[in-house]
């Protein structure tokens, strides 16, 4: 190390000991005899992490010094769950620090259990954002992941009287080991205000900016290890400050009350994860979040980074800022204004350089997901942002106007700036021009991004536009979660997978024996088993530990469709207690939902109450009991997830097809030997091509079936009149059956699903219940089904995000 050793605990059980109980005395200044439970996680935590460090520093002092391409991923959400077990297993002291623990006399689970995992994210796209990161560091490719350090992360979901209540997530209250403040590298980003053009001497024209309030940026810093390879990137997340002005005035201020109020303002723009993920509104904070963090990321990188005499002409042989959708997009005014204004370059030349520095992942198909900032707030709040963005559009229409000489229609439809309802900014518009590249985030998505959400612009550029089907990180989603599978796989072919997941192929010829499908059959009982054991101890549910699990997890949506699992599951429960069907006849199943529905979103936490209404009626019925149970556990999240994916038998991903840009969770079921129960969507698709259509349960209309019934005019009730089953089905729903005879209570579902049904919940019901029968049908052969599953993990090995890191190298970063 350039500025001396940095020394590292030694890697023995003795080692760990030792710096464990000097955290514990010095760190947290307590006696192993007087500590708490909390004491001891945190001096373990500190303990891990000090075995990371001189990796730590080693990397950053070997990342100034060579000249690579860095990777600037700039996301508003990591979600990166628990960090003690990941970094255990990432330094490979799991067994050292077991040992060690029972040594002081405690069982390191309970340690474990202790952590709050970092929410700072809402689903996919943040759990994504965090498998990347794990993936550049565990292949040495040179990434700072840029983000916010919210003080509350994703609320903690709770359910009174069967209806979702959110709680704050103080996720930091007990103290946070894992982060490093840094006030050296803090950032002053500024608000407001207005902008002022003048006329230089050598008659060039010069913007200057006046804002009226200023924010300081805290950059806090997390380690991000790469799997047992010396390498440690840095995770920077932004924390807002009042700054001195702010302190000033309240010193000084007769109205101290109103003083306190402004540096409330100041550190409100950190302060929390919006909950929303599909109909974002406008506000104004979210917009202060957005910018915040992006002002502050290209800052740091560009004056803190960057070697002071840097010649920025050459910026995007250093940087490619990956835009994580369109949420961190105001970066590119940002870097406008940088070049332009601050460091004195021509515009034309400003916009060559941006253009090559940023990149551009779309996360969505629905239109009402698009991001829109309206004029007025952007100028407001971003004056010379605003004038910036206009500026870009008018040469970019010009573009338009040169190549489809002519066609106002077109330049209307492509312009960044929207005149109706209100003149707004369309934020993706705005990423695509600036863009080097534009993604969707799996095949089918990235050809309706091309088709449907951007067609102008890919007729336009057609050589912009590229596919990367998402990935998850087998460290934690395989290695961490279900160590059970993971030693078998290991004693099977070896432990590469961890690192190069397409070795799963080995397993392929291991379907065949009986032996091995025996093991692997007893890897999901007992993961099952731990669920169960879970599920009593968090939840106080009975589940049968030998039901098949059929499980659903996801952020509840229409277009997910949660409720089409619903109307599966009171078809047959109608179908035993209407005697159509005896109970001994029923497949014994376990339905097990996990969903937060955004705080706003009325029908989402309608739909979150009826499956509780109905799980309540179904566990406590006598004439199902042994065959089904409906098990809803409260706030699922990643750490939910890792207990929850490695038991199930089957994985439902039934969006309406061409909704779901990807999915990420289908991809860790496959990985953790569940079979799907999937509609032809997202990456769905590819699961279902790689793993082979025997061993997948497809059903439901294709995205163009879908296009085609909605040009013809979709009529839920017509489909409700001609089928007996579903009639049946909605109608004991919209008795009362459920609800204690209450009508009223169940109406907002079902009148939606009867009058309205915008994802077409009743056209698939038929073809979704004839699916599950083949579920059935597969799963009464314990012996074909084990085979179906080893098959699913053997040919998953594509959906490591190691593989999506590589795509975006060779496609898009060109690092
Ligand atoms: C935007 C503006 C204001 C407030 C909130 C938001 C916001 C926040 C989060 C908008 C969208 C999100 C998250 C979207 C998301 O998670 N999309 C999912 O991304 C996954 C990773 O690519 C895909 O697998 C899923 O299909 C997609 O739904």
């Amino acid at each position: 190390l350039a500025s001396g050793p940095v020394v590292q605990p030694a890697p023995t059980v003795d080692g760990f000991v030792e710096t464990f109980l000097g955290e514990l005395n010095y760190g947290q200044g307590t006696l192993l005899s007087q500590s708490t439970v909390n004491d001891q996680y945190l001096a373990l935590a500190r303990t891990v992490r000090r075995y990371l460090m001189a990796d730590w520093l080693e990397t950053g002092t070997r990342r100034r010094q060579t000249q690579q391409k860095t990777v600037g991923y700039l996301s508003a959400e990591y979600l990166l769950g628990r960090q003690l077990g990941n970094n255990l297993l990432a330094t490979n002291l799991q067994d050292i620090a077991q040992v060690a623990m029972e040594r002081c006399g405690i069982d390191i689970a309970t340690l474990r259990a202790q952590e709050v995992e970092p929410g700072l994210g809402n689903g996919g796209l943040g759990r994504l954002a965090a498998c990347f990161v794990d993936s550049l560091a565990t292949m040495d490719v040179p990434c700072i992941g840029y983000g916010i350090r919210y003080e509350y992360g994703i609320f903690r979901q709770t359910f009174e009287a069967d209806r979702q209540v959110e709680v704050p997530d103080s996720w930091l209250s007990l103290g946070n080991p894992w982060e490093f403040p840094h006030p050296e590298r803090q950032v002053l980003v500024s608000f407001g205000g207005s902008t002022e053009t003048t006329t230089d001497a050598d008659g060039r024209e010069r913007c200057t900016w006046t804002p009226d309030w200023q924010v300081i940026g805290m950059p806090y810093h997390y380690m991000v290890p790469g799997h047992r390879n010396g390498v440690v990137n840095t995770l920077r997340l932004w924390s807002a400050r009042a700054t001195q002005a702010f302190d000033l005035q309240i010193f000084n201020s007769g109205d101290y009350a109103q003083a306190v109020r402004a540096q409330t303002t100041a550190e409100n723009i950190s302060k929390v994860l919006y909950p929303e993920d599909s109909t974002p509104q406008g506000k104004e904070l979210r917009l202060q979040q957005q910018y915040f963090f992006v002002a502050c990321s290209l800052h740091d990188f560009i004056d803190n980074t960057l070697p002071a005499d840097f010649d920025l002409r050459r910026l995007h042989q250093r940087i490619i800022f990956q835009l994580n959708d369109t949420h961190p997009v105001i970066a590119i005014p940002e870097l406008m204004r940088i070049l332009v204004d601050r460091k004195g370059f021509a515009w034309d030349e400003a916009w060559e350089i941006t253009q090559k520095c940023f990149a551009y992942t779309c996360h969505t198909l629905l239109p009402e997901a698009l991001e829109v900032w309206s004029a007025e707030l952007l100028g407001r709040l971003l004056p010379r942002h605003l004038e910036i963005i206009y500026r870009i559009n008018e040469e970019f229409l010009e573009e338009v106007r040169e190549a489809h000489p002519g066609d106002e229609m077109l330049v209307r439809r492509m312009s960044i700036i929207a005149e109706h309802p209100e003149r707004a900014v369309r934020m993706a518009y705005l990423a695509t021009v600036a863009a080097s590249k534009v993604n969707g985030v799996a095949e089918l998505h990235s050809q309706l991004l091309r088709d449907k959400v951007l067609p102008d612009f890919s007729r336009l550029w057609p050589e912009k536009f590229t596919n990367v089907t998402n990935g998850v990180t087998p460290r934690r989603f395989v290695r961490l979660a279900n160590r059970r599978l993971s030693d078998l796989l290991t004693e099977t072919i070896g432990d590469g997978w961890v690192t190069d997941l397409d070795r799963l192929r080995e397993l392929e010829p291991y379907a065949d024996d009986a032996g091995f499908r025996e093991q692997f059959r007893a890897v999901k009982q007992a993961n099952k088993e731990r669920l169960t054991t879970l599920l009593r101890v968090r939840d106080g549910l009975e589940l049968p530990p030998e039901a098949m699990l059929d499980v659903m997890v996801k952020r509840l949506h229409e277009y997910k469709r949660q409720t089409l699992k619903l109307l599966h599951i009171v078809s047959l429960y109608d179908d035993v207690v209407s005697g159509r069907v005896p109970a001994e006849q029923v497949t014994p199943r376990t339905f097990v939902f996990g969903a937060k529905a955004a705080p706003g979103y009325h029908l989402a936490k309608e739909i979150i109450f009826l499956i509780n209404a109905v799980a309540d009626v179904v566990n406590a019925d006598p004439a199902v009991a042994g065959r089904l149970s409906v098990a809803f556990p409260a706030n699922y999240n990643v750490t939910l997830a890792e207990k929850l994916i490695p038991a199930a038998d089957l994985s439902e991903q039934i969006s309406l097809a061409g909704k779901e840009a990807s999915g990420t969770g289908n991809m860790k079921f496959a990985l953790n030997g569940a079979l799907t129960i999937g509609t032809d969507d997202g990456a769905n698709v590819e699961i279902r091509r790689l793993v082979g259509d025997e061993h997948f349960f497809l059903f439901g209309m294709t995205e163009p079936e879908v296009e085609e019934l909605t040009a013809r005019g979709y009529t839920p009730s017509a489909v409700y009149e001609s089928d007996p089953q579903l009639r049946s089905t909605i109608d004991l729903l919209a008795s009362g059956h459920f609800t204690g005879g209450d009508r009223q209570a169940v109406a907002p579902v079902v009148d939606n699903l009867l009058h309205q049904d915008s994802f077409m919940v009743l056209a698939d019901f038929r073809a979704y219940l004839d699916a599950q029968a083949r579920v059935d049908a597969a799963y009464a052969d314990p012996d074909a089904w084990s085979r179906s599953a080893i098959l699913n993990v053997a040919r998953s090995g594509y959906f490591s995000s190691d593989r999506s890191m590589r795509d975006y190298l060779e496609r898009i970063w060109h690092a």
